[in-house]
């Protein structure tokens, strides 16, 4: 059988994946396109005795070819049911490797409200998270503890009072701090959490303490309880060096947590634009497996992304999306003060925005850079230009003038 049907429509049992293809040398797009087709549906390298006609029913279908962009239609019966494993085991598989193709770039995937219907979305939305924390519109203004690994937990406790105290909303691990002979992870979150007890009884603010459990799947959880069990709001994952099953496992015990999503090694394979898989991708798969929060960019900043790419997830991961709860986006990577009228103007209130070396690297010292960054937001709330704003403010008129 063929798997090209160009006159073919897709439905509501389909998947579309919208693929970028460069076929090697010598192969016509058309050919690398139905083997792309054939190896992540039912086919593979040669006709087999085996096939019978259902298998012809459930394969995959190439339906559109513009340019090198390339839509194939996946009847849904190719997917087991709240499995995002399998799922990229057949569209994002084998097909990277084949030697029929030059490189190729999984774009998109739509994903129709049955299949969808298989997952859970985020149990603690964008929006339970604002209520929480008592903030209803302006950005979230988080930290990032820098260095990244070396702070012991009773020094941790101790920052986090200072910035918490001088405006900071959230505080996170880094991405590789898990459980070090210098800072255990159960030390580290009973110490942090008091710091967040008794910012609620001495301000009455909720601020948040996102505390990275990146550990294999069973050790996730067990640390996820232990968050929850010492009355923790909020848990960090490293999404894609756990991996989705990991994700999902821990998504699936419904405690009631917030899950804040780190994207730490994605750029191996959302970066080159010809090859892998796009960031699209991972923010759709995100939400739907149900994390609260998302790194996705921040354009102005130290790490690669463009704005039109940015701009486009963040509206996903805040739109309407069949009966799923928010994600929020979170910017990150490179701030300090003067970046945020542009950060903002760029990718809206809607976001979480979070500092490590844009607040400890401030010359006079944390208390200093946790003040700078919220008094540069207070400047584009208030609409006030932010050389104005720093006229009489200190802080912020030493970042800008350091940054
Ligand atoms: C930022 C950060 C985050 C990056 C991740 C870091 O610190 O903690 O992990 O933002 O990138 O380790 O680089 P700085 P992304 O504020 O000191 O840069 O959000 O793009 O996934
Ligand atoms: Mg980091």
């Amino acid at each position: 059988m063929s798997y090209i049907d160009l006159g073919y429509r897709p439905g509501k049992n389909d998947l579309v994946c919208e693929f970028l293809i460069e076929p090697a040398k010598g192969v016509s797009l058309k050919k690398a396109a139905e083997n792309v087709a054939l190896e992540s549906s039912t086919g593979t390298w040669t006709p087999v005795t085996t096939r019978k006609p259902f298998m012809d029913r459930i394969s995959a279908r190439v339906f559109e070819i513009r340019g090198k962009r390339v839509r194939i239609a996946y009847p849904l019966e190719l997917f087991e049911k709240g499995n995002i494993p399998q799922l990229l085991s057949s569209v994002a598989g084998n097909v990277f490797g084949m030697k029929l193709i030059g490189s190729l770039r999984l774009e998109d995937i739509e994903i129709p409200k049955s299949y969808a219907r298989s997952f859970g979305g985020p149990e603690f939305g964008m929006d339970d998270l604002r209520r929480h924390m008592g903030i209803k519109s302006r950005p979230i203004v988080g930290t990032i503890f820098k260095p990244k690994l070396g702070l012991r937990p009773s020094e941790m406790a101790e920052l986090a009072y200072k910035v918490y105290s001088a405006g900071i909303d959230y505080t996170k691990d880094d991405e590789n701090l898990s459980s070090m002979v210098f800072n255990r992870f159960e030390e580290r979150v009973v110490g942090m959490l008091e710091v967040v007890d008794r910012i609620k009884s001495e301000q009455g603010r909720n601020v948040i303490y996102a505390c990275n459990i990146t550990s294999p799947a069973d050790e996730m959880v067990r640390r996820a309880e232990f968050v929850k069990e010492n009355g923790g709001k909020c848990i960090m994952i490293d999404i894609i060096t756990t991996g989705w099953s990991g994700l999902q496992h821990v998504r699936n015990q419904k405690f009631g947590l917030a899950i804040h999503a780190h994207r730490a090694m994605h750029a191996a394979f959302t970066r080159n634009r010809k090859h892998g898989i796009s960031m699209k991708v991972v923010a759709k798969l995100s939400r739907l497996v149900g994390v609260t929060a998302l790194h996705t960019g921040t354009v102005v900043g130290k790490m690669e992304g463009d704005r039109k790419e940015i701009t486009e997830i963040d509206s996903f991961l805040r739109s309407k999306w069949y009966s799923f709860k928010k994600t929020f986006p979170i910017a990150s990577g490179g701030l300090h003060p003067k970046l945020v009228p542009k950060l903002l103007s760029i990718l809206g209130r809607d976001i979480i925005m979070t500092f490590g070396g844009g607040l400890w690297g401030h010359p006079e010292g944390p208390e200093a850079g946790a003040k700078a960054i919220r008094q540069a937001v207070d400047s584009v709330i208030e609409g006030v230009p932010i050389r104005r704003y720093a006229k009489d403010r200190p802080e912020l008129a030493r970042a800008l003038e350091y940054w």
